[in-house]
């Protein structure tokens, strides 16, 4: 269903001073959504800052180095803040610790949204689901208002964009997507400094443990699983935390034939975390849920008590009926 602008626009008529939140850990859409809803609101004459829950992730700070930008589980909220616009979330569990910020706050709300599911966050809400990331509608609000983004909201709203579609490559993709991202490199955006700046800026411990997962990686089940695993060992000879795992669960299925990939990372003596990725019929959310997990169909995740070589046993198991062995 389109979006009406119009919602919108009666929302920010009484507005003057706008604090802008999105989801814990902040994405390339739920940043550059805020960052480009900012610039929007400052040339439509209001004052609006973006209020992230905790500090910008690294990757982002190219963009929100140009602008003010608070993180609300440190700062006050700015003062004369008359309004709030919640962006690319529209539950209470994305918000995390910013959700009983946003309770506290007896502000007017709305949300501007792309995702299906929707809490009563108490306003009234702008989501359309056939949206690619946020951004598209944020894009089209700069044309509802008859503004153009400046260079740093074409860069904010370019980064949204191929965030959320994978640097296009996802089948939310259509022509449409294109379309916008050449419209956003006409008015400044730079892909090249965008890809660079959120992608090619790895800490090299980083790259030491993804090498030590490639070496651990090992196929099950007539090639059909792939697995992957890393010890509480791998962690510290890299200097590496289990913060820095992140991304590698998706590394057994890039090899050919893999259908579920497994990854098991020590984070304790007897405490490994689980990783689960589906990319055929296989719902591993179902194998989360009996190990007191959660998660999708294609991505979930639990924890076991229990060592490594044994997980691995103990998820091998699990996996087998999904693959039909
Ligand atoms: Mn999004």
């Amino acid at each position: 269903m389109p979006a009406d602008f119009a919602i919108l626009r009666k929302f920010l008529e009484p507005a003057n001073r706008l604090a802008l939140l999105t989801h814990e850990k902040p994405d390339g859409d739920a940043i550059g959504s805020c960052i480009a809803m900012a610039v929007l609101l400052g040339k439509l004459g209001k004052n609006a800052t973006p209020c992230l829950i905790g500090p910008c992730p690294h990757p982002y700070r190219f963009l929100t180095d140009q602008i003010n930008c608070l993180d609300i589980l440190d700062q006050p909220i700015p003062p004369g803040t008359d309004a709030l616009l919640v962006l690319d979330t529209g539950t209470w569990n994305q918000l995390g610790a910013g959700g009983s910020w946003l309770k506290n706050q007896d502000l007017p709300r709305m949300i501007v949204d792309h995702h299906r599911t929707q809490d009563d966050l108490g306003g009234p809400a702008l989501v359309d689901t056939t949206a690619e990331a946020t951004a598209v509608l944020v894009f089209q609000a700069y044309g509802h208002f008859g503004i153009k983004p400046d260079r740093l909201a074409a860069n904010a709203l370019f980064t949204a964009l191929a965030f959320d579609t994978g640097w296009f490559r996802h089948s939310n993709v259509t022509p449409h997507t294109f379309r916008m991202a050449g419209e956003l490199v006409d008015l400044g955006a730079q892909p090249t400094h965008i890809y660079n700046q959120v992608h090619q800026q790895e800490p090299l411990r980083r790259m030491q443990l993804r090498g030590k997962a490639l070496s651990s990686l090992k196929l099950f089940h007539s090639g059909k699983v792939g697995l992957l695993r890393l010890g509480l060992n791998d962690f510290q000879d890299s200097g590496c935390t289990l913060a820095d795992s992140e991304g590698l669960s998706d590394l057994p299925r890039q090899i050919s034939g893999v259908e579920i990939a497994i990854a098991l990372f020590e984070e304790a003596p007897g405490k490994v975390r689980v990783s689960l990725r589906s990319s055929g019929a296989g719902d591993v959310g179902k194998i989360a849920e009996a190990f007191s997990g959660g998660g999708h169909k294609a991505a979930a995740g639990c924890r076991l008590e229990m060592d490594l070589g044994l997980a691995e046993k103990t998820m091998l198991q699990a996996v087998q009926d999904q693959v039909g062995e």
